[in-house]
């Protein structure tokens, strides 16, 4: 059986979480969320993942491991152990909301533009596509520097459209 191991990662309240809890629903996942320490960070969202988030599943004959970045700076530190162990990217910013997506543009340009060769393939995920944004996923693409066709929109919630942004990472065709 393959085996890929998918970093999720993305600014804080993006989605990363609810991500990997929806596709590894029917397998394990373990979330570190806790209470947002920082004041001003907390204005965003109140919980947030700590360490990291850790989810697998198997799909498609394929062992799927993915590992979920933290939310907020003071544990960026561990951007690049996770980078170390994964092989693909999926790069998640909240579409509806466009200092999210300007906040991931920071974070792309400080951990993972420098990196983006140590990975076999990545996407960026234009999440809570169920809610209005005043951005095209051209202008998300545009915005993070982007090729438009690594650009995918889904909704974390939804289990379908999440395995549809792996089906793009993986280069595979959704078999359902
Ligand atoms: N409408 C909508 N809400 C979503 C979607 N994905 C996530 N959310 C909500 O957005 C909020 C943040 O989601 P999380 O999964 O905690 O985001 P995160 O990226 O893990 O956040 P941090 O770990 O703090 O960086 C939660 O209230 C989710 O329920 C989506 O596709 N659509
Ligand atoms: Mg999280």
């Amino acid at each position: 059986m393959r085996l890929a191991r998918v970093l999720v990662a993305g600014p804080l309240g993006a989605g990363k979480t609810t991500f990997i809890s929806t596709v590894c629903s029917d397998g394990v996942f373990i979330s570190t969320d806790r209470r947002v320490t920082s004041p001003v960070e907390r204005r965003i969202k109140e919980k947030t993942t700590v360490a990291f988030d850790y989810g697998c599943t198997r799909w498609n004959e394929i062992k799927l491991v993915f590992y979920g970045t933290p939310g907020q700076k003071r544990f960026f530190y561990f951007i690049p152990v996770l980078i170390k162990r994964c092989d693909y990217l999926i790069f998640i910013v909240d579409w509806s909301s466009p200092p999210s997506v300007y906040r991931g543009r920071a974070l792309l340009e400080r951990y993972f533009r420098p990196n983006l060769s140590r990975f076999r393939n990545f996407v960026v995920a234009a999440n809570k596509a169920d809610l209005p944004s005043p951005l095209t996923l051209a202008d998300v693409a545009e915005i993070l520097a982007v090729d438009r066709g690594r650009v995918v929109q889904s909704v974390a919630t939804n289990r379908e459209s999440c395995l549809s942004v792996v089906s793009k990472l993986l280069g595979l065709l959704l078999s359902t």
